[in-house]
Parts: C-alpha cells; sequence; structure tokens
C-alpha cells in the first residue's frame, strides 16, 4: 500500500478553499504565522516501532487486523504515515521486538520512505526465548553480576545494531525496582545499576546520546531505581556528557508538573528527549493530547522559552518520540493523531508573545501571565499546522485522506485479518 502524490493532491484540492479561508483569518489574529509555519515545517516526530500493532492490556489484546508482521512492514507503516503528514520521518526500533535481518536492505527501504533511525530501544523488562538468566529480580540492579553483565552486553549489542542502521540513540527504559518493603537495598540497588550503565556509556560511539527513562512505578510497585527525574538527573550526571534524562509524559506521579521538570532539565543541559503519550491515572499510553492538551502546550511553552536563544533545531537537539499504543483504535489513525496534538501545541507555544509574558511575570501580575498563555492556547492553529503540511507535500487532513482510501482495508488484504507485531 502507497499513497501517491496525485491522492495527495486531489485530497488537497478539494480542501483548499476552506483552509485558505481559515488560514487567511488565522493569520489575522496570529503575529509571526509565517514563522511559525516554517518551524512546524522543520519538524519531526519519530513513530516508535511498537505502536503499530494494536496493543493489548493484560487482559486481552483485540487485534485490528493489517497489522506489520516484520521490520520493513512497521517500516512501510511509518512511510504511510510520513507520506500523509510528512512530519514522521523516522522510526525508533525496539530491541529484539526488532531485529534487522539486513542492515543495507533495511536502510535502503527506510530511505526509500524517507525515514531515519531515531534512539534503538533495550529491553531488560523482558526474558526472551533461550535466555540464560532470568529479570524477575531486576537487570541493571541485580544482586547478582552475571546476570547484569548479561542486560549489559545486551545494550551493548543494541548500540551496535543502532550503528548499522545510522542511529544516535540509545534510550535505556529498567523496570528495576522491588514491589515489597525490604526486597531491596536502595543503595546498593543505585550503586549496581550506575556501575552498569558506566559500562554500557562506555560502549556509545563519541556522536551517541544516552537516555535514561525514568518511571515512577509498573511493574515494581513499591520502588523503581530510575523513579523520577531526580534519580535519573543523578545517573547522567555521573555517566557523562553524552547521557541525558528522557521524558516519559505517563511516568509521573499523579498531578506531577511535567513542565517545570522540563524546564529544570533544559536549564541543567540534561533533557534528552520525550516518549509523548497521555493518561488520566498512570502509564495510559494514550493518544498524546488526548486528556491533557493544555499540559502539552505548557511543556512546548518551556521547551520554546528555554530554547529559543539556542535556535531550537529538532534534529539534532532533543529527541521527540511518541509512545503511544492502543487497543481500541487503528494504531495509524491513532498515530496520526498524536502527531497532529504535538505539532498543534508547539505552534501554540511558538503564539506566545515572550516579551509580553516576561513583563507580566517581572510585574507579578498574575492575570496577565495567565491571559497570554490561555489566549494561546485558546486561539485556533489548526490552519497553520494544516499549512506546514501543505507546503511539505502531505495531506490537509491526514486522518481524513486516511480513511477514503481505505488504507486499512488494503493493508488488511495484504497481509491479512489475523497478524501480530511483536512487541507489547
Ligand atoms: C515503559 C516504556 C518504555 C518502554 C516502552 C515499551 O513503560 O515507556 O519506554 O521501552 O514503554
Ligand atoms: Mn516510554
Ligand atoms: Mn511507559
Amino acid at each position: 500500500m502507497q499513497v501517491l502524490k496525485n491522492q495527495i493532491d486531489s485530497h488537497n484540492e478539494s480542501l483548499l478553499l476552506q483552509h485558505e479561508a481559515k488560514l487567511s483569518f488565522t493569520r489575522s489574529e496570529v503575529p509571526g504565522a509565517e514563522e511559525i509555519i516554517q518551524k512546524l515545517t522543520a519538524f519531526q516526530i519519530a513513530i516508535p516501532s511498537w505502536a503499530l500493532g494494536t496493543g493489548g492490556t493484560r487482559f486481552g489484546r483485540f487485534s485490528g487486523g493489517g497489522e506489520p508482521r516484520s521490520l520493513e512492514e512497521k517500516i512501510e507503516d511509518v512511510g504511510l504515515l510520513h507520506a500523509l503528514n510528512q512530519s514522521s520521518g523516522a522510526i525508533s526500533l525496539h530491541i529484539p521486538w526488532d531485529i534487522p535481518q539486513d542492515y543495507r536492505a533495511t536502510r535502503i527501504l527506510a530511505a526509500q520512505h524517507g525515514l531515519t533511525f531515531d534512539a534503538v530501544n533495550s529491553n531488560t523488562f523482558q526474558d526472551q526465548p533461550g535466555q540464560p538468566h532470568s529479570y524477575k529480580f531486576g537487570s541493571l540492579q541485580h544482586v547478582d553480576k552475571t546476570i547484569r553483565q548479561q542486560a549489559i552486553d545486551h545494550n551493548i549489542e543494541v548500540i551496535k545494531h543502532g550503528i548499522e542502521l545510522g542511529s544516535e540513540s540509545l534510550t535505556v527504559w529498567l523496570s528495576d525496582g522491588s514491589c515489597f518493603p525490604g526486597q531491596l537495598n536502595f543503595r546498593r540497588a543505585y550503586q549496581n545499576t550506575l556501575e552498569s550503565l558506566n559500562e554500557i556509556y562506555a560502549a556509545l560511539p563519541d556522536n551517541w546520546k544516552l537516555f535514561l527513562e525514568y518511571k515512577a512505578f509498573e511493574p515494581n510497585f513499591y520502588s523503581t531505581t530510575v523513579g523520577d527525574w531526580g534519580m535519573s538527573y543523578s545517573y547522567v550526571q555521573k555517566l557523562g556528557s553524552k547521557a541525558y534524562t528522557l521524558v516519559d509524559l505517563g511516568h509521573h506521579l499523579p498531578n506531577a508538573n511535567i513542565e517545570q521538570i522540563v524546564a529544570l532539565l533544559l536549564m541543567e543541559g540534561k533533557l534528552g528527549g520525550f516518549h509523548f503519550n497521555d493518561s488520566k491515572y498512570g502509564d495510559d499510553d494514550l493518544t498524546a493530547g488526548a486528556i491533557k492538551p493544555y499540559q502539552l502546550f505548557l511543556i512546548f511553552n518551556e521547551l520554546v522559552e528555554g530554547m529559543d536563544a539556542r535556535v531550537m533545531n529538532h534534529a539534532t537537539d532533543l529527541g521527540w518520540m511518541i509512545d503511544a499504543s492502543h487497543n481500541v483504535k487503528d494504531p495509524l489513525e491513532d498515530l496520526l493523531q498524536s502527531v497532529e496534538a504535538i505539532m498543534l501545541a508547539y505552534a501554540q507555544a511558538l503564539s506566545v508573545p515572550r516579551r509580553a509574558l516576561e513583563d507580566a511575570q517581572q510585574n507579578n501580575d498574575v492575570v496577565t501571565a495567565q491571559e497570554i498563555l490561555q489566549n494561546a492556547f485558546r486561539t485556533d492553529l489548526r490552519a497553520l499546522v494544516a499549512e506546514a503540511r501543505l507546503r511539505a507535500g502531505a495531506a490537509l487532513n491526514p486522518v481524513a485522506l486516511y480513511r477514503s482510501l481505505n488504507v486499512r482495508q488494503n493493508l488488511i488484504n495484504e497481509r491479512g485479518l489475523k497478524t501480530v507485531a511483536t512487541g507489547l
């Protein structure tokens, strides 16, 4: 299944008049609209390979059919997304869920779809068939050095795959922790983890980054060894200049002020990037912006504020990735929605009148500060996001085009109704 240029063109033609009317109204309302459009056009978000199949819960998995059965088909799916929005130009792989058989062919296939390889993810939170030692009681933290070594070796292996594909970062998420008080000596677990991470860090090529993701809970429910941004920060500080903290939006305790965490990590030069998703209760992995769009905007507001001075270069500065997984939606439609929500939050943040906000802050004018942010959030900037897509050769309304082209049915015809993507 391919989305052809002429299909995009005729879709766009049918919506053009309506789009232009909205765009000219938005331009009249938003100073600097042109600059926003240009920044949006350059903005790319990586798609996780594990989000392309219907995610399950521990109670069941309801496949939608036509899911990718191989790494090649996952790349093709991301290629479809990218053709529709021109903002999904990278794929993030999870090893061993994705094992490239032929690096050259895999790279060529990705390039044909205009895709690069974003961070590679290691997996020491599951035991794999044939694996000599179990991670039941942790991996990099484990009391037994043999088991720690197995997990270290796996991470080094993942780096090797990444090098072959042209990735430049490794994301480490550990499920290590404990379920009951007394189970773990916290300080020893920390020291073991640090020692293990140091060995992985030593295997990183010079131009690579290591992202250390934190998570407060699940699957361990009493303690997590990299449990919050403070713990991650403490590790990455010690590891060195190539190590950064990664913020997954769903990994905090309820009501955490994520935008403040983002601002401080950025200020410290230790913000590595994001796993975008949304949540109401825990690590729900819902569509970005589906539950708390204002929070997403406030996060981007901090990013624009903190990065603008160094010219926000999305290609090299931070890792922008989605981490979501769905049981009730077509995963491709869901990912299109996530990308759209992220773009919109970015556009809104770019539209904030910085000087006026700063003045209000300096004058302790709380009401004006709030008005400024809420005005930016409540102004409809969807036409700017659509215009950025139009200029990049993408669809004005990606979900509508996806549906009118019957993409899912075509994928089912090609791949079958009962397909199982490797992953969660
Ligand atoms: C853990 C996590 C981490 C994993 C992914 C599958 O909850 O966010 O990023 O690699 O989910
Ligand atoms: Mn994540
Ligand atoms: Mn998660």
